[in-house]
């Protein structure tokens, strides 16, 4: 380590200065961004399959269609952060055997099930809602390339969250069938949701060090807070009720207390024992296994036209 260099590298995050790829920055520095943008990658792609699971019984057209471009932007959003975690140097064929080999994590809440169409609603509204709570700060993050990738990724979560809340519109307004449905998917999505956020703020390895660096602007606990503070309302609107008996608005503190969290089901799901990761990366390899064609093709399309025009 170079002391004097990492006071100037400091003193221009402070400053809010934006890093770019071919500036000097601390080694960990550079770690962290590729652990938290390679996770971040994997969760958007193997975020895929929960909803792609319900692509081919959308109930319309036009569900069927905004859905379709959802997943679709899913994809493109894990390109988008693979090529951001590049510009650190890192391979891309790396971070993906990293996940394969199961040593890379991925978001938790991929691990729960799709069990039916009021699942999709709640994925956009609740899942996709913390996602934007938690990466609006991220356009502000000090490493310039994921930065600048969160704010066109940002602009597509929130179609997909107005996507999801109004599934829950539709279904709440429906036959009481489909109200029972719209709640039955909320009581088993509420606490998984909130651990997204990760563990709270005396568990949390990272934070301290990431936001001294400014790639987190807030706290876990900070976030978690704001996001809960944004969807109880909406949950009410709805007419729903959250699976929470301690949640209740705190007229002084002006925020809503809510219960503890069982960071016995967290920590299990994601050392790999949640319902469905096992069914999650059987999925992935099978998928790596059945695209090495599309690799062995594009490679070999690299390679010719490297080959004609250096003749
Ligand atoms: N699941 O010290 P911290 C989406 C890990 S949204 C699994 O607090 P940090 C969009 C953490 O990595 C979801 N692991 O860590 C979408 C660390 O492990 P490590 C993805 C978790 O980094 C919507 C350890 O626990 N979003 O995909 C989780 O400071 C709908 C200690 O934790 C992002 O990744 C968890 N929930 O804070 C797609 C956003 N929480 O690496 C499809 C960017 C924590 O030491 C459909 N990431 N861990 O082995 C972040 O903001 C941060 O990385 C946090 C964690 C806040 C997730």
């Amino acid at each position: 380590s170079d002391p004097e260099r990492e006071k100037r590298f400091q003193a221009r995050i402070d400053a809010e200065e934006r890093i770019e790829p071919n500036d000097w920055m601390p080694e960990q520095y550079r770690r962290t961004l590729i652990r938290q943008i390679s996770q971040h990658a994997h969760s958007e792609i193997v975020g895929m399959l929960p909803e792609g699971n319900w692509i081919t019984r959308a109930p319309s057209l036009k569900r069927k269609a905004a859905l379709l471009a959802k997943v679709q932007d899913e994809g493109g959003h894990g390109a988008y952060l693979y090529a951001a975690a590049e510009t650190l140097g890192a391979a891309r064929e790396d971070l993906e055997d990293e996940l394969l080999s199961g040593k890379a994590k991925y978001s938790s809440i991929f691990n729960y099930p799709t069990l039916s169409w009021a699942d999709i609603g709640i994925i956009g509204w609740l899942v996709d809602g913390a996602a934007i709570m938690n990466q609006i700060p991220l356009c502000r993050c000090s490493y310039g390339p994921y930065a600048r990738a969160m704010i066109r990724v940002c602009k597509e979560e929130s179609f997909h969250q107005r996507q999801g809340y109004e599934i829950m519109l539709a279904l709440c307004r429906g036959t009481p069938e489909q109200k029972a449905m719209a709640q039955e998917a909320l009581n088993r999505w509420w606490w998984p949701v909130l651990m997204m956020f990760g563990p709270s703020d005396k568990d949390s390895q990272h934070t301290e060090t990431a936001m001294r660096w400014k790639i987190k602007r807030f706290t876990n606990d900070e976030l978690r807070q704001k996001f809960i503070d944004a969807t109880v309302p909406q949950g009410h609107f709805l007419g729903l009720t959250f699976p929470d008996p301690a949640l209740t608005f705190n007229e002084t503190t002006q925020h809503w207390d809510f219960g503890e969290i069982d960071w016995t089901e967290f920590k299990r799901v994601i050392a790999g024992d949640g319902p469905c990761n096992r069914q999650r990366m059987k999925q992935m390899r099978a998928k790596h296994d059945n695209n090495a064609w599309v690799r062995a093709a594009a490679l070999a399309y690299a390679n010719k036209r490297q080959q004609r025009a250096e003749a």
